[in-house]
């Protein structure tokens, strides 16, 4: 209990924003090489990192996560989240969280015991939801998910549908405005490591928003499993004066259903066509999202097949994506027929 400071109210916008630390939280893509200097001279207390492929294990003063998705045509990079206020840490067992202000990043592993992905998923969300209450930050704004062997079948279903249906078990029964509330969120496979969760929570709700070109996926029918997916394809987040919007994992869905099977090229227009009419809807929402504002943007784009690099990345050309950083990595996604998968966070500032 009591992990969450406590900021004394004031009347005054301008003492508040002094008393009361601005939860912005700042993501970078840094070359591994580079990421020890990048610490040193960033002027920002890291939150946590994330590296890729087969960088070092550094020892470092926020959580380290490491996942096995191998890095595309660069070199290893970290994906580096940060805010410009101290930053406290909490560890208890698997789980792990940093905080500053009124934001909390946190990271979970689970191996694999009795009951199959289906419980671990169960377990996790449950102790990661139990933290959040506990902690003042009860409203979850992002979450990723990876394990491995994401399309394999293991005890009569395919393990993504297994993983569904434990964190969908535990969301429904303890996240409050269930299944509205969801955060945005990304499912994919990786080519070893235990479970691993990591999201960012808020002691204030952010928006949810959805894709006028797809349903919900928690409103998904049954044909995808006997859980629907959970979660909502972006979240808007505001805090003093920067507005952001997390973009959960887009594929090449309309509808639910799954378009241009074994072509490449044709679901990476499909995801950037999706993404565009999902920034369309944000914007409309938050109108401090325009063009003319000019959001800094960064975009991870999963690749299942490393050969299909050379195909998708001309593709990827839409002006909201030329003028951000971008990411290849390869992961395995979460419908077998699925090539391609791209997610991102916008910042307005
Ligand atoms: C889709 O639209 C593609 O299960 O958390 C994308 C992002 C997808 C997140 C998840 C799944 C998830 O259904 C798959």
């Amino acid at each position: 209990m009591g992990i969450r400071h406590r900021h004394s109210s004031s009347s005054s916008a301008s003492a508040q924003r002094v008393l009361d630390p601005a939860s912005q939280v700042k993501l970078a893509y840094v070359e591994s090489a580079d990421l020890t200097r990048w610490l040193a001279t960033s002027g920002t207390s890291p939150l946590a990192v994330v590296s890729f492929g087969s960088s070092p294990t550094l020892s470092l003063p926020c959580p380290v996560i490491q996942l096995d998705l191998p890095v595309l045509g660069c070199p290893d990079q970290c994906e580096v989240w940060s805010c410009d206020h101290p930053v406290r840490l909490h560890k208890d067992g698997d789980l792990s969280a940093a905080i500053s202000g009124d934001l909390l990043f946190g990271y979970i592993t689970a191996v694999e015991a009795d009951g199959g992905l289906n419980r671990t998923a169960y377990r996790a969300y449950q102790q990661l939801l139990r933290l959040l209450h506990e902690s003042g930050f009860p409203h979850l704004w992002r979450i990723w998910n990876y394990f491995p062997q994401i399309n394999e079948e293991q005890h009569g279903l395919e393990r993504y549908r297994s993983f569904c249906m434990g964190r969908h078990e535990a969301l429904a029964g303890m996240l409050p405005g269930f299944p509205a509330s969801l955060p945005a969120g990304t499912a994919v496979g990786t080519q070893s490591g235990p479970l691993q969760i990591y999201f960012l929570a808020g002691a204030h709700p952010g928006r949810p928003i959805g894709n006028p070109r797809q349903i919900n996926a928690y409103d998904y029918p049954k044909i995808y499993g006997p859980r629907s997916p959970s979660f909502a394809r972006a979240t808007l987040c505001r805090s003093d004066g920067t507005t952001q919007l997390f973009i959960s994992g887009t594929a090449s869905v309309v509808g639910h259903q799954s378009q241009h099977e074994g072509l490449a090229d044709m679901q990476a227009l499909e995801t950037v066509e999706n993404l565009r009419a999902l920034i369309e809807r944000a914007q409309c929402t938050a109108h401090c999202l325009d063009q003319e504002t000019k959001p800094q943007s960064v975009f991870k784009v999963y690749v299942r097949n490393p050969k299909h690099l050379e195909t998708v990345r001309p593709i990827l050309r839409a002006p909201f994506l030329l003028s951000s950083q971008l990411l290849y990595l390869q992961g395995d996604l979460c419908r077998k027929e699925l090539l391609v998968e791209i997610e991102g966070l916008m910042t307005t500032d």
